[in-house]
């Protein structure tokens, strides 16, 4: 049975379609995915069906015949399960050098560099004064994060050693949107050049063209800027925190 990814062109849901595109890279044949985009902009992650597979109401969620799936790295490594690979290989002790840093991102880089993508590109209705507390604050951290990031990746290619893991496809979509988010990495040497390995391999390429023509991959049209403006500023605002009340 075919897999079904609900997904949209964020950071969380290319997580996803570079690791469907790794694991073909590494010689799986995951089959013809069906993927439909949900439209967060205009509410769809907040419809019935979709809820049924992401109770939390965001992409990515993934069916895969009767088990559904929510959370960006919950799927990730399911993926890796079902797939053993050097992406998550079967080995006990390899697993675990891995997991803690798939948490680090799903409980840090992500929602760290998330609020403070939202409140430097869509919080357009709030004041100024108010923003520069959360954007002193996310920034900082998000300055950390890469930081630990940067250690980490002192002497190895990838965050748990020689190959390309789960955790490097969790971490790699938020890193590189560094200019987005308006987080100056640019100092960690080892991040730029983990951004640059990442980036260059063809798997992550053919994940990151979900959603984006592949010619504006790495540079957004003024189009593709406005409307990520838009649907940021829709998904940032209060009212759509309020929604299922
Ligand atoms: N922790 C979740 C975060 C998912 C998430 O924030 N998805 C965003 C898009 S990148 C979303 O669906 N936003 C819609 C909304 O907040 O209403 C994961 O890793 O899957």
């Amino acid at each position: 049975m075919a897999l079904e990814l609900l997904t949209s062109p964020t950071p969380n849901g290319w997580k996803v379609t570079i690791m469907l595109e790794e694991l073909r890279e590494a010689g799986f044949d995951v089959g013809d995915v069906t993927v439909t985009t949900i439209e967060i902009q205009k509410g769809e992650q907040f419809s019935p069906e979709f809820t049924r597979v992401s109770p939390n109401q965001k992409i990515p969620g993934l069916v895969d015949g009767d088990t559904r799936l929510f959370e960006s790295c919950a799927i990730l490594q399911y993926l890796g399960e079902k797939y053993p690979s050097p992406l998550f290989p079967a080995d006990h002790t390899a697993r675990w050098t891995i997991l803690p840093w798939l948490y680090w991102q799903a409980a840090g880089v992500g929602p760290i560099f998330g609020n403070k993508l939202s409140y430097t590109r869509y919080m357009g209705d709030v004041d100024e004064a108010a923003k520069a507390h959360p954007l002193e604050r996310f920034g900082n951290e998000a300055l950390r994060l890469a930081g630990v990031l940067d250690r980490q990746l002192e002497g190895q290619d990838y965050l748990c050693g020689d190959d390309l893991t789960i955790a490097d496809i969790a971490t790699f979509p938020w890193l590189r949107g560094y200019k987005w988010s308006k987080v100056d990495i640019t100092p960690n040497e080892n991040v730029m050049a983990w951004i640059d390995r990442v980036r260059a391999r063809p798997g992550v390429e053919r994940g990151l063209a979900y959603g984006v023509p592949k010619e504006e991959i790495d540079s957004w049209s003024k189009e593709r800027r406005e409307a990520y403006e838009r649907r940021g500023a829709s998904i940032a605002s209060n009212e759509n925190l309020l929604r299922d009340r």
